[in-house]
């Protein structure tokens, strides 16, 4: 008897030390939350420089951490973003080229599923895009498609749809924090917060509404580009000037209809606040009867004063974040990355709207706190990419890439264990649809930026971004520069060939002069 009360004993005990093996080990490998916001511009961000607005939490995260001054996406729109984030690879290894046509294959590995697979707990909550449902991701509950600002609906994940009273960005924050509290504590976690902010059309919280009425916003010096030399950028359609809609974009009802579907989801109360704060500016529109300059120049205001609303409330939520991070002991020992799915022109170009291989598109914010691993307020000006953050996620729970994955961890950059940052590139557009932007690829350099446009233009592009920093000037062709043109085409060639982009391989192939 005494002898098989031993044996429970040394059993029990064992199992018990089992436990606490796995609890400690679980202790050691940090959380990670990803912050994934929709069209933030980093012109939009304090840490960035802006000076016209304040965002305190996310500057809060780059001053604990470190703000990545050139981090950029391979493909700068919505759903190929995401996708280049799960998969670690370019658009064309993951299939989501672009939004129009493009369906995600859920059975292609993950970075998340790796993690599940490495005993993580993982979820995904608000903007996810990518046309099917989400798998391999132990709880998700996600917005149809672009979702809606106000009382969205939720896809949850027995198909059912869930309709949540209140604004996006605060109720994705609630769930994120619903999660995190019924959560398997035995398990580290990974949790991505997909916000609709800032999003087209750009309606801010109620209580938002006029935070920035008595700011007049600087035009950027290229507001009234003429695209001269840049055929690609003379064609498009997203200009303030001419894109950008009174009553859609700019809530002015009584001009179009077109914002109907948004307010119609409003409650009473709500829509009081939002014709309260729109009505009054909409009869002053009407009585200045503006036009030419004028006309632009108010819709750059009222695009700007919308937008940087909606960005304070989501700076707002972030903050919420952290908070429950410091109330609940789980800082020190979690990564919070916030980044854009890519940037957006404020103004530059005269343009709203993103795609192009501009720097404002193609460069997205990005700042990350990972206590204890990177020291606080450092700013890193390596070029890291969308497509590097799945590797470096991995890496931060001590877990290797796998062979798929093109991009590369950035954490030895910041850690100090390597200074080894990639010196050019690689960047692929493929949707040739709403706002009429050709697709492109190339390459940027520290110093240079070469671009091929194929399909709707066709046309090379050559920036020194050192003497022309806002890509005003067209150099291609120009005298003097064939030498450098010739070896940015060698290099773009051989990133090509390395990602195996065999669309762009083949727009070249054509290219007189051409070997292949
Ligand atoms: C919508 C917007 C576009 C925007 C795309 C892509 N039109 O179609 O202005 O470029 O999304 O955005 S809207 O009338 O529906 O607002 S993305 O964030 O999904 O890439
Ligand atoms: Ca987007």
């Amino acid at each position: 008897m005494s002898e098989i009360k031993q044996s429970w004993k040394l059993l029990l005990s064992l199992f018990l030390l089992t436990a606490l093996i796995h609890a400690s080990y679980a202790q050691q490998r940090p959380n990670i939350i990803v912050l994934i916001s929709d069209d933030h511009a980093y012109q939009a961000i304090s840490a960035y420089g802006a000076k016209q607005v304040r965002t305190p939490n996310i500057d809060r995260i780059a001053r604990e951490g470190v703000l990545f001054n050139k981090a950029y996406v391979t493909n700068s729109i919505c759903g190929p973003s995401r996708a280049v984030f799960l998969t670690g690879k370019y658009s064309h290894k993951n299939g989501f080229k672009d939004n129009e046509h493009s369906r995600f294959n859920g059975d292609q590995h993950t970075f998340i599923k790796e993690l599940k697979q490495h005993g993580y707990q993982t979820a995904w909550i608000g903007k996810w895009h990518l046309e099917t449902k989400p798998q391999g991701i132990d709880f998700w509950q996600v917005l149809p498609g672009q979702g809606s600002y106000y009382n969205p609906d939720f896809i949850m994940m027995d198909s059912s749809v869930k309709r949540i009273e209140g604004y996006a960005t605060t109720i994705t924050e609630d769930l994120a924090e619903d999660w995190l509290a019924q959560r398997d504590r035995s398990k580290p976690f990974c949790l991505v917060v997909g916000h609709k902010a800032t999003h087209r059309t750009w309606i801010p919280d109620t209580s938002d509404l006029g935070s920035f009425d008595s700011v007049n916003f600087d035009l950027p010096k290229n507001f009234y580009d003429n695209y001269s030399g840049r055929e690609a950028a003379r064609v498009q359609d997203m200009t303030i000037d001419k894109t950008m809609l009174l009553g859609y974009d700019l809530k002015m009802l009584s001009y179009s209809k077109a914002m109907e579907p948004a307010v119609s989801r409003m409650n009473p109360a709500q829509r009081a606040k939002f014709d309260a704060y729109y009505g009054p500016i909409e009869a002053s529109l009407k009585a200045a009867n503006l036009s030419g300059r004028k006309l632009v120049e108010w819709k750059y205001q009222h695009y700007m004063r919308d937008y940087m609303s909606t960005g304070q409330s989501l700076d707002r939520n972030i903050g919420r974040l952290l908070k429950y991070l410091d109330a609940n002991e789980l800082a020190k020992n979690t990564l919070v990355i916030y980044m854009s799915d890519q940037g957006f022109y404020l103004g530059e170009h005269g343009w709203f709207d993103k795609r192009f291989m501009y720097e404002e598109s193609f460069r997205t914010p990005m700042v990350m706190r990972f206590p204890g691993k990177v020291q606080p307020g450092i700013v890193s000006n390596d070029f890291v990419m969308n497509v590097d953050l799945g590797p470096a996620l991995l890496d931060a729970a001590g877990i290797s890439t796998p062979a798929e994955m093109q991009g590369r961890s950035f954490l030895p950059l910041v850690t100090k264990r390597s200074t080894s940052a990639r010196k050019a590139m690689y960047y692929h557009y493929y949707e040739n649809g709403e706002h009429a932007v050709s697709p492109h690829f190339g390459i940027r350099t520290e110093r240079y930026k070469l671009i091929r446009f194929y399909k709707r233009v066709e046309a090379w592009e050559l920036y020194d971004l050192q003497k022309d920093p806002s890509e005003m000037h067209n150099l291609f062709g120009k005298k003097g520069y064939q030498k450098l043109t010739e070896n940015l085409k060698g290099q773009l060639r051989k990133l090509i060939a390395k990602y195996e982009d065999s669309e762009a391989g083949l727009v070249l192939s054509t290219e007189p002069g051409s070997t292949k």
